[in-house]
């Protein structure tokens, strides 16, 4: 929750300043500082408002204070680039580093009236979203049905195909369709934004974050590399689906997108109980222990932050328990989609979720958690570089700890799994593999095709008539799925994903995939729990619990904020300046091994037409 250019001006100026050593004007600059984190500060309670309760007041309160703003953030700006136009042959690279970013306005770029226009579009389909309700299956009347936590249970639990086919026809067709043309004019409003930026369209400005030249081809590389893992685990999974649910299947070899646990197939972890590889060894589903054990929300949060301090990190502040909204609240609507909030003040940082006592819950809880420790690691940086290495560094610091609480090692140590569960042996770490597996390697070209869909649209390769058609071709082509139910132009399927309507970024968390595990490889080096040369200590049984020197060198690189590029932030992690798929290729390379053998005896041949 940042205000661009509030957020790049106030340590720019402090930088010139003591670059060319003027203390004359390092008052107005310290002025301009508390600015800046009092706008963003005022900002964020707004939008936190808004968020934890959506209604017409707050919902205006938010537009007028964002477009006060937004006209600030402008002036602010249009002064500095025409004090400093020769910017760009400052000799400090800080200070040109700086200068650079001043020159990403972002939506605030806009003039008035379309700036307006914009931020109203985006509130209109975020609200849309989050408000959407569909009817039942099972009792027709009952129209009241909300994704969390209605439609998210039904997807994971029912294994009946006419409701999960009614269930997310419905939801695709309530929440995404009636969008779509709003989509359209906010995609035409934020490329005009992106070209006042001097970016060619709004897909441009968000690789831009990465800052490479070759991160599209980079990325591309990864998947090319990871594709023959993903389609082992597509046809391993097919098959066994098919068994369940025969009739769905065809020839094509394509998933019905309705069968796997998830409204957006975008993790399969939820059927993992159609086809565990041993069933009479364990699995590291424990909702049903937390359940048992009288788990709340509250519960989850302490767990977490106890492994977080446990390597040394920081405790969550006094506020962060106090203003937290963890729980869904049933006298409003509010948007229940995740969210780890920075209010900009160095005091107040919250979480808003609709936890749920589940597994994958638990690990959301660990993933938001991750948001935050970030936010109070970088929290002394000068303003500007409060943010993360990269999108993808934000996304990855909570995921690369859940990697190792959700361990069965792991989850014995805090109670959740039973002591006497034998867990060394072969068939049980394929199981916990698989399970993984389910949830990340499924999730890779998902995480891809999201953004590659919305590069398209922004670069005019694809126009409004073809937005759902070209959203089914990359989701075949890449994920190897297909609609449960006839789909048209009058549908906008990519609109039933928060991100979409919400308008973030999503390769944040393909690169998140893949850098986690290389976070955790180091980490675990670090902690002595993992050696390369050692099969008794595989990288997929490390726990880094109470390890201070995994925190801390975790720490030494996070704390670093945006302050260099993210190549020198993960070198300081893992040695590697790179992205590389070789971290979790070594964590499942048992598993890939089962699965290409255990696809071969059954005659799956990977693949889909
Ligand atoms: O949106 C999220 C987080 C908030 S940053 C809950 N995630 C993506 C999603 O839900 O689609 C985490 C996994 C991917
Ligand atoms: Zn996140």
């Amino acid at each position: 929750m940042k205000i661009w250019t509030l957020a790049i001006v106030a340590p720019l100026l402090i930088c010139i300043i003591d670059a060319w050593n003027l203390p004359s004007l390092r008052y107005s600059a310290l002025n301009l500082d508390q600015l800046s984190s009092q706008k963003c500060y005022e900002s964020s309670v707004a939008e936190w408002a808004y968020a934890t309760d959506i209604n017409d007041e707050n919902e205006k309160t938010k537009l007028s204070l964002s477009l006060d703003i937004a006209k600030l953030s402008k002036e602010i700006w249009q002064n500095v680039t025409t004090t400093f136009p020769l910017w760009r042959e400052f000799k400090d690279p800080d200070l040109v580093r700086k200068f650079k970013t001043i020159t990403i306005l972002g939506s605030a770029a806009l003039p008035d009236d379309q700036y307006k226009k914009y931020a109203q579009l985006e509130t209109d389909m975020t609200k849309h979203y989050s408000t959407t309700k569909v009817c039942s299956f099972k009792y027709k009347e009952t129209c009241n049905l909300s994704l969390e936590p209605d439609l998210i249970k039904i997807m994971r639990e029912s294994r009946d195909e006419e409701e999960l086919r009614h269930v997310w026809t419905e939801w695709h067709d309530k929440s995404g369709g009636p969008t779509k043309q709003t989509y359209k004019q906010f995609v035409e409003i934020s490329n005009q934004a992106a070209k006042l930026n001097n970016f060619k369209d709004t897909g441009a400005l968000w690789l831009d974050g990465y800052e490479s030249e070759t991160f599209k081809d980079d990325v591309e590389e990864l998947w090319q590399t990871l594709k023959p893992f993903y389609q082992q685990m597509h046809a391993y999974v097919r098959a066994k689906l098919r068994n369940v649910y025969g009739d769905q299947f065809s020839d094509d070899g394509l998933i019905p997108a309705h069968l796997l646990g998830n409204m957006w197939a975008q993790a399969w972890d939820n059927v993992f109980p159609l086809m565990t590889p041993y069933p009479t060894k364990a699995s590291i589903d424990v909702t049903e222990q937390m359940i048992q054990q009288g788990y709340t929300p509250l519960k989850m949060f302490q767990v977490s932050d106890e492994f977080f301090t446990s390597l040394g990190l920081i405790p969550m502040p006094e506020e962060f328990w106090k203003e937290s909204l963890i729980e869904k609240p049933d006298d409003r609507e509010v948007v229940c989609h995740a969210s780890a909030w920075d209010f900009c003040n160095k005091k107040d940082f919250r979480i808003k979720q609709c936890t749920r006592v589940t597994t994958t819950d638990l690990i959301t809880v660990h993933h938001e958690m991750g948001h935050i420790q970030y936010d109070l690691l970088y929290k002394d940086q000068p303003y500007f570089y409060r943010q993360g290495a990269n999108p993808g560094f934000h996304e990855a610091v909570g995921d690369t700890l859940a990697l190792s609480v959700i361990t069965p090692k792991h989850l014995k140590e805090i109670g959740l799994l039973d002591k006497s569960i034998p867990i060394d042996d072969y068939e049980t770490s394929i199981n916990f593999l698989f399970s993984m597996a389910l949830d990340k390697i499924a999730f890779l070209p998902f995480g891809y095709l999201t953004d590659k869909y919305r590069w398209d649209i922004y670069d005019g390769t694809v126009d409004e008539s073809q937005y759902n058609t070209h959203w089914w071709k990359l989701r075949k082509e890449y994920q190897g799925i297909k609609p449960p139910s006839e789909r048209s132009e009058a549908n906008f399927d990519a609109g039933a994903k928060f991100h979409v309507p919400a308008n973030v970024e999503y390769l944040r968390y393909f690169v998140s995939t893949i850098i986690q595990f290389q976070f955790h490889r180091s980490l675990c080096i670090e902690a002595g729990q993992y050696d390369p040369l050692d099969s008794n200590k595989p990288l997929h049984n490390c726990d880094i619990y109470r390890s201070k020197a995994a925190g801390s060198k975790l720490a030494a690189g996070l704390s670093m904020g945006s302050s260099k590029p993210w190549p020198e932030v993960m070198k300081v992690i893992t040695g590697q300046e790179k992205m590389d798929a070789s971290a979790i290729r070594e964590y499942f390379s048992p598993l890939e091994k089962w699965l290409t053998a255990a696809n071969e005896k059954m005659g799956e041949i990977p693949g889909w037409k």
